[in-house]
């Protein structure tokens, strides 16, 4: 009994963004992914999303490194296996270190085909409840549209907005642009853009009245992090930082942050974010789920897993509209009244037309 694995294959595609995406750390224009078919002995199909960006400016891995990986070192792997339980994918890579972004995206493709085997919504199928999942868009630093995106985001129902900062914002300019509405939850995400040197300026932003506030330091400063915890009204949560169950380990024994964004891509696919979300949850670790600029696919796996009933933050969930002219799942991903409501379909719950993925 279980579910043959008779075929993997990946579609490279690559789509402009309405309008750039900017960060402290890059400005994406384009955006490039990997699409991955798994099909059963069946027939079934299950679908996945590699995540990973043309150059190695947020991770190491690259749309190109990806491509590699899981044609030549993974796929072999799974090809013609039978599987009892998708939990079994993380334990046959286990061989290959690193490159969790070509793993999550493989290993996605097999929890979509194992909640169609089983008949029911992926959502469902790893015990999510929620059946209707917040929204909340990302707006970049600019201090010439702040305002204005603000309205913007505000007039389009969401009721989180996440804010790109730097070392650069002006902390009065922040407090009074999200003051004018006390309703909506306002994140920050630094990128990592503070350091030791502009510690004394970040702790400065404890001011604005965020509801968290991403990255500040490096990947690596978990002292930075813990230090500015200590002094800081305001929660820290780590992103960059979390690469796995062992990250989620080193950053509570070292009190670096109170909550932490989850992002399959980074942490190998599902298995690993389910022991991520089990350890979080018994030790009183907030979670939200992230975003990386990504088409449908992977959206849908994030919505199922913001089922989840710990996970109670608003994550990066926008319309398929606000990146993309068009999306490569059908139905498109549609934000009602400041939310996404989860579609009753077993799976991801959409299907793919991978001829919406030209240009
Ligand atoms: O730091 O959260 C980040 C996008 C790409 C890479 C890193 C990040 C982001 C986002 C989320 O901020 C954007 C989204 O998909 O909604
Ligand atoms: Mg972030």
């Amino acid at each position: 009994m279980g579910v043959m694995i008779r075929e993997i294959s990946f579609q490279r595609i690559h789509k402009k963004l309405k309008k750039p995406f900017v960060t402290s750390l890059q400005t994406v224009n384009e955006r490039e992914a990997i699409i991955v078919t798994v099909v059963s002995d069946s027939g079934l199909e299950g679908f996945g999303e590699c995540v990973a960006f043309s150059t190695p400016w947020y991770t190491e891995e690259t749309v190109e490194s990806c491509a590699f990986v899981m044609e030549r070192v993974l796929k072999p792997l799974l090809l013609d296996r039978t599987l009892s339980s998708p939990h079994e994918v993380a334990t046959a890579f286990t061989p290959v270190k690193g490159n969790n972004m070509a793993k999550a995206a493989i290993e996605m493709a097999v929890w979509d085909l194992f909640a169609k085997y089983e008949k029911v919504p992926l959502w469902q199928y790893i015990g999510g409840i929620h059946k209707d999942i917040p929204a909340g868009v990302v707006v970049a630093a600019n201090p010439d549209r702040l305002v204005d995106d603000i309205d913007l985001a505000a007039s389009n129902g969401y009721s989180r907005i996440k804010i790109k900062i730097t070392p650069e914002s002006d902390v009065a300019l922040l407090k009074g642009a999200i003051s004018r509405y006390p309703d909506i939850l306002f994140f920050a995400d630094a990128n990592g853009g503070f350091n030791k040197d502009s510690f004394d300026q970040f702790i400065l932003f404890d001011a604005i009245g965020f509801t968290l506030i991403e990255q500040p330091f490096g990947e690596q400063e978990w002292d930075l992090h813990t230090q500015a915890k200590k002094q800081m009204k305001t929660p820290i949560c780590l992103d960059e930082s979390i690469k796995s169950f062992h990250d989620v380990e080193r950053m509570i024994v070292m009190q670096a942050a109170d909550i932490i964004v989850l992002k399959m891509g980074r942490f190998g696919g599902w298995h690993e974010t389910l022991k991520i979300v089990e350890l979080c949850r018994s030790n009183g670790i907030g979670m939200w789920v992230g975003g990386m600029i990504e088409f449908g696919i992977s959206k849908a796996h994030n919505l199922a897993l913001a089922s989840l009933p710990d996970i109670v933050l608003p994550g990066d969930f926008s319309n398929s509209r606000h990146f993309w002219e068009e999306d490569l799942i059908v139905p498109e991903i549609e934000v009602v009244d400041g939310k996404i409501e989860l579609k009753q379909q077993a799976g991801i719950g959409y299907s793919v037309d991978l001829n919406k993925a030209g240009l």
